[in-house]
């Protein structure tokens, strides 16, 4: 298996549940700041010139959640998935709030050139991605009150909620007053694949 990655981004939840499985893997370089992601090579490989892409033998897999969702099905012994529905159902919500609100409103900040040609506009998109992924935090916050865990037990998602703790450090958002947060956080940083990937990425999630 290899993964298209990035140091940071998006690719990093798949990178870690990689870890986690604990399975060989590998990993390539491919910068989605320099254009690589644009060229009719990387084009071919996946038209909407994002990474992350999982290449498994012929499959091709692209997309953050598909690509955390395939694992865990490929690998039912690593436990990455919840058996019971509504934790199963959790798992999802939490899959969805993430990639669909909060990735995408963050995105705003770092690429508002995404939202509007018109350059006087793009300091108020910045400003209102940040405060639509501010009051995502808060509700994170809110929701993860009741356990360490998004779903119970660890699962695919919990990787991915950590990229996105990440990028609030990246942001500028004082994410210590997020104490839920910040305590997943460190439960995330205590795993030993956690640590290597990030050792691997040279990265902090701490900005
Ligand atoms: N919906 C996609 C988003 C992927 C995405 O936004 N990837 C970013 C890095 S986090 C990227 O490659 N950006 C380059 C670009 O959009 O030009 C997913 O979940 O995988």
């Amino acid at each position: 298996m290899k993964l298209l990655y990035s140091p940071g981004t998006c690719s990093l939840a798949p990178h870690l549940v990689l870890e986690e499985i604990g399975e060989p893997y590998e990993i390539e370089f491919v910068s989605n700041r320099d254009g690589s992601t644009r060229t009719e090579a990387f084009l071919k490989i996946n038209p909407k010139g994002q990474i992350p892409v999982l290449m498994d033998g012929d499959s091709l897999i692209t997309e953050v959640p598909a690509i955390l969702f395939y694992l865990a099905a490929k690998h039912p012994n690593s436990n990455l998935m919840p058996n019971d529905p509504f934790r199963m159902s959790r798992m999802i919500e939490w899959m969805n709030w993430l990639a669909v609100t909060q990735a995408t409103a963050i995105s705003g900040y770092y690429r508002p050139d995404k939202y509007s040609k018109i350059k006087e506009r793009h300091a108020e998109i910045v400003d209102n991605s940040l405060i639509k992924a501010h009051e995502q935090y808060i509700l994170f916050d809110q929701k993860l009150r009741d356990g360490l865990w998004v779903a119970e037990s660890f699962s695919i998602v919990d990787p991915y909620l950590m990229v996105l703790f990440r990028w609030g450090n990246m942001i500028g958002i004082d994410m210590s007053k997020f104490s839920n947060l910040t305590r997943h956080a460190h439960a995330m940083e205590a795993r030993d694949a956690t640590k290597t990937v990030l050792r691997k990425e040279d990265i902090s999630i701490w900005g």
